[in-house]
């Protein structure tokens, strides 16, 4: 019986090459290289064999025959121009819209002039949305509530961006797979956009690309940005810097771990909705919405001039959630005319770009090899009380200012 082998290759590198795993006897032909497995047998013809397929370069495509012409064709037509990316972004493209983004969002070194050329083009369209940052205990409904939320806008006439921002996620992508189906009948909607948190990376690495791509979205036309936290810890703090207005979600009753959550995040936030008041839970969630006013009154205004209050709502029902874009329409408009608003997104500007500063510095300073050694020597000298702290820490500045 001749057994016919097919082995289908997978690219896993970077050249797009595709490599086959196991050990194969390597046989010469005219121009390509042809490979056979040990375990042929010893007069097995070429139905036994496997090729090597040249890829397209850095695409981590394979290009295979064809590939050599077509598909590489196509991808070099994908190569877009920055004034592309502009136009599609601005005429809402959702095609070349994402694909702005996954060019902002790009680590690949080549990508960043392209990417800062187009932003540089699109800053003057962008700032015309209101953000709104949702935090919340993990389960408190806040996937469910920007789906309830942005249907309702939607039907308005809005235009509503979802981002993510996780500073913990990583490839696979997780959670936007389980959002998406929370917000099952927004993403389906043409002027709705979702977008997952970019994966992996520092946190002032996720915190640019997703300012950097509400620029994007806001330039494309999308008046309302919703950010979602994923994760407990510093994302909250992050996204507050990037929003306008910051919801709190929160659900009735609770015990020590919302408490924790509650202190510091309370400090930040314009609102609290005590969420999944609905069915027996209502009753539950208006005492706890009073506990949380109280608790409010004693807290300095996360934004000046407007009174952070506790309301009940059910992401589920969608009851409530009418009166809470009220609330927000309300503080849009207090805080407008007060000129809070601008004065926050122009000292959230400032902030960022210093922030990135920091970061760059950081990096800079310990990826320094003559600093990584100084400071293998300092802590030597350290130990043997050799050196004081003020002295250790001008030594390793001068070391890495000087080059
Ligand atoms: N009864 C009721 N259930 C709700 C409501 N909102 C959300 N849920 C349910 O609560 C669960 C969690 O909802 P999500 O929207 O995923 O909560 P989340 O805060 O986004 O969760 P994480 O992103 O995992 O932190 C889901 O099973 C929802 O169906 C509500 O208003 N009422
Ligand atoms: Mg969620």
């Amino acid at each position: 019986m001749i057994l016919k082998q097919r082995i289908i290759g997978i690219p896993i590198n970077g050249n797009g090459n595709n490599i086959y795993i196991g050990n194969m006897k390597k046989r010469s032909s005219k121009n390509k290289s042809s490979y056979k497995p040990d375990w042929t047998p010893e007069n097995a013809g070429e139905e036994f064999a496997v090729r090597v397929v040249s890829g397209v370069k850095n695409s981590g495509l394979p290009a295979g025959k064809a590939g050599s012409s077509k598909k590489e064709t196509d991808l070099k037509r994908k190569q877009i121009s920055v004034d592309d990316y502009v136009d599609g972004v601005l005429k809402f493209d959702r095609n070349i819209l994402a694909q702005a983004i996954t060019l902002i969002e790009s680590n690949n070194p080549t990508h960043h002039n392209t990417a800062q050329e187009v932003l540089k083009k699109l800053l003057p369209h962008s700032g015309k949305s209101l953000r709104i940052g949702i935090t919340g205990v993990p389960g408190a409904g806040k996937s469910t509530l920007i789906e309830s939320l942005g249907m309702y806008l939607i039907k308005q006439g809005h235009k509503v961006a979802v981002l993510t921002v996780d500073p913990s996620s990583t490839v696979t992508k997780g959670s936007i797979l389980g959002d998406k189906t929370r917000m099952e009948n927004l993403s389906k909607e043409k002027n709705c956009f979702i977008r997952p948190s970019p994966s992996g990376g520092t946190l002032g690495g996720v915190t640019r690309k997703s300012r950097e791509t509400i620029t994007i979205c806001e330039a494309a036309g999308f008046d309302v940005i919703l950010i979602e936290t994923v994760g407990v810890g510093q994302s909250e703090v992050t996204v507050r810097s990037m929003v306008d207005f910051f919801l709190l979600v929160l659900i009735a009753g609770g015990g020590d771990e919302l408490q924790g959550i509650k202190r510091g995040i309370m400090e930040l936030t314009d609102a609290i909705l005590i969420n999944k008041a609905d069915g027996d839970n209502e009753k539950k969630a208006n005492i706890t919405k009073s506990d949380y006013s109280n608790a409010l009154h004693y807290l300095q205004p996360a934004t000046k001039g407007w009174t952070a209050q506790a309301f009940t709502g059910s992401a589920k029902t969608g009851k409530g959630i009418p009166e809470l874009w009220d609330v927000i329409k309300e503080f849009e408009k207090i805080i407008k005319l007060s000129g809070v608003f601008e004065h926050r997104r122009k000292d959230q500007t400032i902030a960022w770009v210093l922030r990135m500063v920091e970061d760059t510095l950081h990096d800079k300073f310990y990826n320094d090899e003559k600093v990584q050694k100084a400071i293998t020597t300092i802590k030597n000298e350290i130990a043997k009380d050799k050196i004081t702290p003020t002295l250790a820490a001008e030594k390793l500045l001068t070391i890495f200012k000087t080059k």
